[in-house]
């Protein structure tokens, strides 16, 4: 199927507004200034239900949005050099929210206002650990026809594969027609991107250990900029810092603050064989295909930032001897009990509560008063608003006292001694909950 076929496949849904945009002259337009494909969704779409309060806030007047997907250079991702893969996310970076301006200046000439948010960065810092984006690009690209998420949850666009970055735009006009999503997806299921994930964050199942991805791949980034801070803060001398962060961290990290922050990673990108485009090699020679991307990226040695006692540290012990483990603080960390229940996913380790089977009741009073009902069950979490079932174990805690202690700022014996913190069951569970999420 090429380009023009897969668009003519994916535009379905009229407008019946006369001064809706003609979709035909907003493609061309887009596609001049420099998009590789774009589609189009109204604001009422049910794919936008997570993000349509954000995009109101930031256009109170968006009827529709653009989706588009800027080109990588797959070599430039593929490359074992860090700085190499790294210069090219930061040019296509720019480079989508250059085509975003650019489009936006061109229909401002023709009476159409727009705006349009960031690429990945600067997000709403104030909203942080919880959702600081504005609007889900992936989501966005799904629903406007551009491609599918794949097993490794970026998305595959049927033609350039996952070497494409995306971009949206919020537009107060309507367009003469919608695109849908295509009808099938691009990801082949042949797991290179489980097998290359030196952290072990993309499960052969779809799950996705969004914690091990932050702290390794994402080091350099918001969550380890704390850390990082902390850990110059609490050495008692230039000295005794050099044995916790080397020369090459800290030079790293100035690369990070001055050129834009590094990703350490992203090797599920780099080897994925999916696309029309790219897909060549890898039909003709599977075997070849992994000697040439997988194996370099395995075989190198660098440092692999894990949690203590995570299940990403005991991926890199298991899979990758030849890299060195170095390990982090968690990046996330709750600052309320709402978002200690909302991150809860994020950062549960699947491996460490096997054989856990056990329901806990939290009940938290002071400063928020909520109930939550957590099921750790065959390596799986369900998180409840309320008191659901029998509990094995009920945590009764202050607010404050639960936060603190989450953040290593309160200590358990004292939260248990000044009755801060009551537990109801075998204490014993507490233990094996926290296992779960290592920090
Ligand atoms: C949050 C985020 C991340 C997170 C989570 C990744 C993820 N799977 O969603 C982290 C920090 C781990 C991350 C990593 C990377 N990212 Co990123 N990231 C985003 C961001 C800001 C939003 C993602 C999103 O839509 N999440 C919501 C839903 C749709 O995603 P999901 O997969 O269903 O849900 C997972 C997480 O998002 C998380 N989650 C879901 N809901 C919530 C709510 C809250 C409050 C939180 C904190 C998390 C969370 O849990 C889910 C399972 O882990 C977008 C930019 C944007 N504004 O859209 C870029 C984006 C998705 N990232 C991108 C890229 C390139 C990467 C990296 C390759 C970076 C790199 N260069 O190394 C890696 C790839 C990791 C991977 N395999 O997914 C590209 C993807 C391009 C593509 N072809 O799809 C995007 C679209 C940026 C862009 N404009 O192109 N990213
Ligand atoms: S590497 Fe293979 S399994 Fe992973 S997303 Fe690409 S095609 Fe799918």
């Amino acid at each position: 199927m090429n380009l023009a076929e897969i668009q003519t496949t994916q535009a379905t849904t009229s407008s019946n507004n006369p001064s809706a945009i003609n979709i035909e002259e907003l493609r061309k337009l887009c596609l001049d200034c420099g998009a590789d494909d774009v589609g189009f969704i109204a604001i009422d779409r049910i794919e936008l239900n997570n993000d349509r309060e954000d995009i109101m806030l930031a256009f109170p007047r968006t009827r529709t949005l653009i989706g588009f997907v800027s080109r990588m250079l797959p070599d430039n991702i593929r490359t074992p050099l860090r700085s190499i893969a790294n210069v090219e996310f930061h040019s296509s970076g720019d480079r989508v929210e250059h085509i975003a301006r650019t489009i936006l200046h061109r229909l401002a000439e023709k009476g159409v206002r727009g705006v349009y948010p960031s690429m990945g960065f600067p997000m709403e810092m104030d909203r942080y650990p919880g959702k600081i984006w504005t609007v889900s690009h992936k989501l966005v690209a799904e629903a406007a026809g551009l491609g599918r998420m794949g097993i490794h949850r970026n998305i595959i666009h049927p033609k350039f594969g996952n070497f494409v970055l995306l971009g949206s735009i919020f537009i107060e006009a309507e367009v003469t027609e919608q695109s849908q999503p295509i009808d099938f997806n691009p990801c082949l299921q042949c797991k290179l991107c489980v097998a290359a994930c030196p952290v072990g964050a993309i499960g052969i199942n779809g799950s996705f250990d969004f914690g091990a991805c932050m702290n390794h791949n994402y080091k350099e980034f918001m969550g380890g900029f704390q850390s990082y801070v902390e850990t110059i803060v609490d050495a008692t001398s230039g000295k005794a810092l050099r044995n916790e962060v080397t020369d090459s961290e800290h030079g790293s990290w100035w690369q990070s603050l001055s050129f834009g922050a590094n990703y350490k990673a992203a090797y599920c990108l780099a080897v994925c064989p999916a696309g029309e485009d790219v897909i060549g090699p890898y039909l003709k020679d599977k075997g070849a295909f992994k000697q040439s991307t997988l194996k370099p990226l395995a075989d190198k040695v660098e440092n692999i930032y894990v949690v203590k006692n995570s299940d990403a540290e005991a991926h890199v012990i298991k899979r990758f001897p030849n890299k060195s483990i170095r390990n982090v603080a968690n990046a996330i960390r709750p600052n309320s009990v709402e978002k200690f229940l909302m991150g809860l996913q994020l950062v549960f380790n699947r491996h460490q509560a096997n054989g856990i089977d056990a329901v806990y009741h939290f009940r938290f009073s002071g400063a928020e008063e909520r109930d939550a009902t957590i099921s750790i069950r065959g390596k799986t979490l369900k998180v409840e608003d309320g008191l659901v079932g029998k509990a094995d174990l009920t945590v009764n805690a202050d607010a404050r006292t639960w936060i603190g202690f989450l953040r290593q700022e309160k200590n358990l014996v004292w939260a248990l001694l000044t009755r801060k913190l009551r537990l109801n069951g075998d204490p014993r569970l507490l233990a094996k909950f926290g296992k779960c999420f290592p920090a």
